[in-house]
């Protein structure tokens, strides 16, 4: 899978080289470009964005730089590619879109800032990428890059060899924030801690009884804590 990255803060992306994703790259399973909105202006003050049309607070940014970034990505690309545009206004990223996402060869991501980019850099996208305007949740960034980052690793940690133990994907398939149910409570060593004892049906070795117990702290952290999820 190839990503690349337009930001005017290259240095966001500098946590891609840590942990899993880290070494997806470094076993090029992943192969990352980052690239600085600002190299693609031609002002000696290198700006990206300009007062909204029509008046109003903030400012936007630029279609020019936008749009030299992005072609200078499509003269690298074999294919169409996907372009994501984090957005508070998107449609909602959730482990289904990530599980999409996953299947693609290259995914561009256009990092904006400000108030947003210039409508028409979207609509000429249109033409060349498949556009995908994506939001995290309804709360305000302040711009692209901790959203891109986040899906980015809700993406490539879904690639064939990227995590270590691929059983925990088809554990999550039943229970996690998406289509399913909230994760049941996990234990480790030592059974009992300051007090507080691991649920004994987990100390029991009945297989059955676990996944009955586990099944059952799903649905009802769920009904506490997501009742939007059942259904
Ligand atoms: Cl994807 N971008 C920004 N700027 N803010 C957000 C978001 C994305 N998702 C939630 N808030």
């Amino acid at each position: 899978m190839r990503l690349d990255l337009i930001t005017i803060f290259p240095e966001y992306f500098a946590a891609l080289q840590l942990s899993l994703i880290g070494k997806a790259i470094t076993d090029d399973l992943v192969q990352v470009g980052v690239r600085d909105l600002r190299d693609y202006t031609h002002d000696v003050h290198r700006s990206v964005d300009d007062t909204p049309y029509g008046g109003g607070a903030g400012m936007v940014m630029k279609p020019e730089p936008w749009g030299e970034a992005l072609d200078a990505v499509l003269a690298e690309a074999p294919q169409r590619p996907v372009l994501v545009v984090p957005s508070p206004s998107g449609v909602p990223f959730n482990q289904g879109i990530a599980e999409e996402l996953s299947h693609q060869s290259h995914i561009v991501f256009a990092c904006g800032r400000y108030e947003g980019i210039d409508h028409r850099v979207i609509e000429w996208a249109k033409q060349r990428f498949d556009v995908r305007e994506l939001s995290l949740g309804d709360y305000v960034l302040n711009g692209g890059e901790v959203a891109a980052l986040a899906m980015i690793e809700a993406v490539v940690r879904l690639l064939p060899g990227v995590l270590g133990n691929p059983d925990s994907l088809v554990e999550e398939s039943y229970a996690v924030a998406t289509d399913g149910l909230l994760e049941y409570p996990v234990y480790t060593k030592p059974a009992s801690w300051r007090g507080l004892d691991v649920p004994e049906v987990l100390l029991s070795g009945h297989h059955g009884k676990v996944a009955q117990w586990r099944a059952e702290q799903s649905r009802n952290l769920t009904a506490a804590r997501r009742p939007d999820l059942l259904g």
